[in-house]
């Protein structure tokens, strides 16, 4: 009778000892942080706002901000921009010179839906200027093609052929 007695009262203390142990808790904490792992980045979060809000402020730059690769002048141009290197978007920096060649490349007003003829210069003269490169080549050509080629220094026929930036101009409404 003893002996059943023991045996019972062991049961009881070792179970209750495997519900309250520290391992007991770690176990159970392990397993709500492995599931937390899983499910919560599968989980929908509602990310419309953000995306609105983020297409709007692209929609923006592609609109008005000449410091920006979205802008849309930009479409085909390869180069750091002049509005970065202490120029703007059709003036070369002090110091520079414009390209007596260019490119051109042909890119939609998103203002007007209208698409026009733009003529992209380096300036010449000065090292690289380092800030704001953008490479964009909408409908850019190879070399073979070489008005609608970007990606050679246009400075090649100035006297000083460093290529420092890039500037692009309006010519007109593209046919
Ligand atoms: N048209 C910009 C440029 C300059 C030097 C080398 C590659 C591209």
């Amino acid at each position: 009778m003893l002996n059943w007695f023991d045996k019972l009262a062991e049961y009881q203390t070792r179970n209750l000892a495997k519900k309250i142990s520290r391992r007991n808790a770690l176990n159970r904490l392990s397993r709500v942080l492995v599931g937390a792992a899983f499910t919560l980045p599968v989980l929908p979060f509602d990310r419309s706002t953000a995306n609105a809000a983020n297409a709007g402020a692209m929609k923006n730059k592609a609109a008005e901000d000449a410091t920006a690769c979205e802008y849309w002048r930009y479409c085909a141009i390869d180069g750091f921009l002049c509005s970065c290197c202490g120029g703007s978007l059709t003036q070369c920096p002090p110091g520079t010179d414009a390209s007596k060649v260019s490119w051109i490349g042909t890119c939609s007003n998103p203002k007007d839906g209208k698409d026009y003829l733009v003529s992209y210069n380096d300036c010449c003269g000065k090292t690289a200027c380092g800030k704001c490169m953008c490479n964009t080549n909408l409908r850019e050509r190879p070399g073979y093609n070489l008005g609608r080629h970007n990606d050679v220094n246009w400075c090649m026929s100035n006297d000083n052929s460093m290529f420092h930036c890039t500037t692009a101009s309006v010519v007109g409404l593209a046919e």
